[in-house]
C-alpha cells in the first residue's frame, strides 16, 4: 500500500524527461547506454522526452555540456515544459547546480540518483529500506559539501541560495551521525545473516544463489522451480531482499535457493558499499546460477558485468569462485540461438525459459550433477585394517586433518557425493 503511494507519487514527480549524453565512444555504445537509462527512467515511473548527446573527450567541468548545447538544452525545455534532465554521466553536485541555474526552472540528476531513486522505490524490508537510506546519505555529503564552498565563493546569489555555513555544519553532522547509527543497524543485520548462513552451512543442505543482470528473469525462475510467489515485472531492480526458498530435486533432494539483487554495469558504488552484505550472498552459495537474457542485445556485456561484480565479491569476502550453472533464459522469445552468445560458457550451461518451463528438465539434470561433484566436509573414521582407504581420500579429495586413535584413524576430508558413496560405511558425521 505505501510502496502504491510511493510509486504515484514517482510517477507525478517524474514527468518526460530528456536524457544526455556527453563523451566520445562509439554510436552503439552510447546507443546502449542511452537505452538503458531509458529503461531506468522508465522504472522510475518517468517518460523519455528526447535525446540529447554531445561528443567530447571529457565532460565540461562547470557544465558537463559546452556553451552551444547547453544553449539548446535550454531551449528545448522552454519549448516542451520539460521538468527533468537526466544526464548518462556522473555528475559533481556544482555541475548539477550550474546546469540547473542556466537552464532554468529544471531538476537535473545523473544515472545514479536515477538508480538509487528505484532502489528507495523497491525495498520493502528493513535490511532493504536501511541500505538505501545509507547510499542517500553517503550521496548526500558531499552534495552538501559542494552547496558550501559554493556559497561562500559567490556569496549566496538567488538561486544558489542553501543552508549558511553554520546550518551546513550542523547538517552535515546530523547526517554523519545518521549514518553511523544506520550503518551499525545494519551490521547488527549482517551478523543475524551471517549466523543464519552458518546454520543452513552446518544443516549441509546445498545453497544455490541465483545471481545476474537486473531484469534477466530471476525471480520468475525462482518463483517457476519453487512456486515462491516473488514479484517478477517487467523493471529493473523488482528485487532489492534476497529471498530463499526450498527447491526439491528428484535425485540430489532438497536444496535452497535464494534470489539476489540484479546486477548492471557501473553499479553505484555508494549501493555496492550499502548493499554489501545483501550482495554477497551470491558467493556463499555452494553453486551460483547466473541468469542470462538470451533475447537481449546486450548478453555479453551482461555476462562480463555478472562475472566481474561476483569475482569482485569473492575477492572481498575472501572466497572461492563456485561451481556455476550458466542458465540463458528466455528461449521463447529468440527464433534461434543467437550469435550474440558465441564465445560464452557452453559447459554447465542451459537453454529455458523460465515462462514457459521450456529446458528445466535439463536445467535439473545439470544441476544434479553439479551438486553432486561438490565437496562436503565429512568426519571419517576408518579401523586401522583398512587403513588402505586413506591412501583413496588423499587422492580423491582433500584431506584436512588425521588422527590416529585406539578406536581407528580419524579423518575429517572435503569430498564429492561419490567418495561420500564409497566411504559411507565409515562416515561419522556430515
Ligand atoms: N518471455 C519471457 N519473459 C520472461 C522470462 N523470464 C522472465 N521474463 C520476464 O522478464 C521480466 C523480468 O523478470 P524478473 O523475474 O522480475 O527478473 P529479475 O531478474 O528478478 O529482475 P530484478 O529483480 O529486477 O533484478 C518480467 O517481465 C518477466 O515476466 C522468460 O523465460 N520468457
Ligand atoms: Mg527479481
Amino acid at each position: 500500500m505505501a510502496k502504491d503511494i510511493l510509486h504515484e507519487t514517482q510517477e507525478l514527480s517524474l514527468p518526460e524527461a530528456i536524457l544526455v549524453y556527453v563523451g566520445d565512444e562509439s554510436e552503439d555504445i552510447i546507443d546502449r547506454r542511452l537505452d538503458e537509462l531509458a529503461e531506468l527512467l522508465r522504472t522510475a515511473g518517468g517518460v523519455e522526452h528526447s535525446r540529447l548527446i554531445q561528443l567530447r573527450p571529457t565532460p565540461d567541468n562547470a557544465t558537463a555540456l559546452g556553451k552551444g548545447k547547453l544553449e539548446e538544452l535550454k531551449e528545448i525545455c522552454n519549448n516542451a515544459e520539460i521538468e527533468l534532465i537526466v544526464f548518462e554521466n556522473e555528475l559533481s553536485p556544482s555541475q548539477i547546480r550550474n546546469i540547473e541555474n542556466a537552464v532554468g526552472d529544471v531538476r537535473v540528476i545523473d544515472r545514479t540518483m536515477l538508480i538509487l531513486d528505484i532502489f528507495a522505490l523497491n525495498a520493502t524490508t528493513g535490511e532493504g529500506i536501511l541500505q538505501v537510506k545509507l547510499a542517500h546519505l553517503q550521496y548526500t555529503i558531499p552534495r552538501l559539501r559542494g552547496k558550501g564552498t559554493s556559497m561562500s565563493r559567490l556569496g549566496g546569489g538567488i538561486g544558489t541560495r542553501g543552508p549558511g555555513e553554520t546550518k551546513l555544519e550542523i547538517e552535515r553532522r546530523r547526517i554523519r551521525e545518521g549514518m553511523t547509527s544506520l550503518k551499525e543497524e545494519l551490521r547488527q543485520m549482517e551478523n543475524q545473516r551471517a549466523l543464519r548462513r552458518e546454520s543452513r552451512a552446518a544443516s549441509g543442505v546445498v545453497r544455490i544463489a541465483v545471481a545476474g543482470y537486473t531484469n534477466v528473469g530471476k525471480s520468475t525462475l525462482l518463483n517457476t522451480l519453487t512456486g515462491a510467489e516473488i514479484l517478477a515485472e517487467n523493471k529493473l531492480f523488482a528485487t532489492l531482499d534476497p529471498t530463499t526458498r526450498k527447491w526439491t530435486l528428484p535425485n540430489a533432494g532438497e536444496v535452497v535457493l535464494t534470489d539476489t539483487v540484479g546486477f548492471i554495469s557501473n553499479l553505484p558504488h555508494n549501493l555496492v558499499e550499502a548493499f554489501k552484505s545483501t550482495l554477497s550472498e551470491v558467493v556463499f552459495a555452494d553453486v551460483i546460477f547466473v541468469v542470462l537474457d538470451i533475447s537481449h542485445p546486450e548478453v555479453r556485456m551482461q555476462y562480463e558485468v555478472t562475472e566481474e561484480i561476483i569475482g569482485e565479491l569473492c575477492e572481498k569476502n575472501k572466497v572461492e569462485r563456485k561451481p556455476t550453472v550458466y542458465i540463458f533464459n528466455k528461449i521463447d522469445k529468440v527464433e534461434e540461438i543467437p550469435e550474440t552468445i558465441l564465445g560464452l560458457p557452453s559447459a554447465d550451461s542451459v537453454f529455458i525459459s523460465a515462462k514457459t518451463g521450456q529446458g528445466l528438465d535439463s536445467l535439473i539434470e545439470t544441476a544434479e550433477r553439479v551438486i553432486s561433484s561438490l565437496k562436503r566436509d565429512v568426519k571419517i573414521r576408518l579401523p586401522h585394517s583398512r587403513a588402505g582407504l586413506l591412501d583413496t581420500l588423499y587422492k580423491s579429495c582433500t584431506v584436512k586433518s588425521v588422527e590416529y586413535t585406539n578406536d581407528g584413524i580419524e579423518v575429517i576430508a572435503s569430498v564429492s557425493d561419490k567418495v561420500r558413496g564409497q566411504m559411507r560405511d565409515y562416515i561419522t558425521e556430515g
